[in-house]
């Protein structure tokens, strides 16, 4: 029967400790070979149960603001043309203007044009353009010839650009009480929209500036 005690390399570690020092480095290297992988792995595991979490979270956010915004965002099609998400804001007491927000996109090959805007809240309501004076005041243009929806293209109404101009409301508007207005465009015909009502003193007011 034969025993092997000691192998080659066990014999080189008890010859020199430089040997054996050079053999733990190796050993050292190779383990690090093996072991690095593996922390890598654990790691992305980790990260890969983190990234899941969050595309939970995510998911579960995007529901919630889904719904919120059903309350809110709403949209109109009318031809190729899509009114998205009208909206007004709060007018204070003794206003008897107010203003009225949307954006029209336009999926056809034409241009077209809205033309005529009315509701019952007001006497009457305009297309209004934001221009900036020489002295740094800002004031307001009727755009009489209507305004522009570009082909494949849109068009924001916004506070501080363009927006409609409810004139002589006939009575204040109030947050969450919704309106109704009527669009009607050159080609695409006519719409009735339902604005909703957003609170008063948003950036760029309408009540900030003058109409005469
Ligand atoms: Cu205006």
């Amino acid at each position: 029967m034969t025993e092997i005690v000691a192998g080659p390399a066990t014999g080189a570690i008890a010859r020199s400790t430089g040997a054996f020092r050079r053999a733990i480095r190796r050993w050292r290297f190779h383990a690090g070979l093996f072991v690095l992988p593996r922390l890598q792995t654990r790691h992305s595991l980790m990260q890969g149960i983190a990234m899941n979490m969050l595309s939970r979270f995510a998911a579960v956010l995007a529901l919630l603001m889904g719904f919120a915004s059903l309350a809110q965002a709403h949209e109109y099609e009318l031809g190729p043309l899509e009114i998205l998400h009208p909206w007004s804001r709060a007018t204070p007491g003794a206003a008897t203007v107010g203003g009225g927000y949307f954006t029209i996109e336009n999926k056809g090959d034409t241009p077209d044009r809205l033309v005529l805007v009315s509701s019952d809240i007001a006497e009457k309501v305009q297309i209004h353009e934001m221009a900036m004076s020489a002295d740094g005041m800002s004031s307001m243009k009727e755009l009489t010839d209507g305004l522009v929806v570009p082909a494949k293209g849109a068009v924001e109404l916004k506070p501080g650009a363009i927006h409609l101009m409810f004139i002589g409301l006939k009575h204040p508007l109030k947050e969450g009480e919704p309106f109704l207005a009527t669009l009607s465009f050159e080609k695409a015909g006519t719409v009735e929209v339902k604005f909703v009502v957003g609170p008063a003193g948003a950036a760029g007011g309408e009540a900030e500036h003058k109409h005469n």
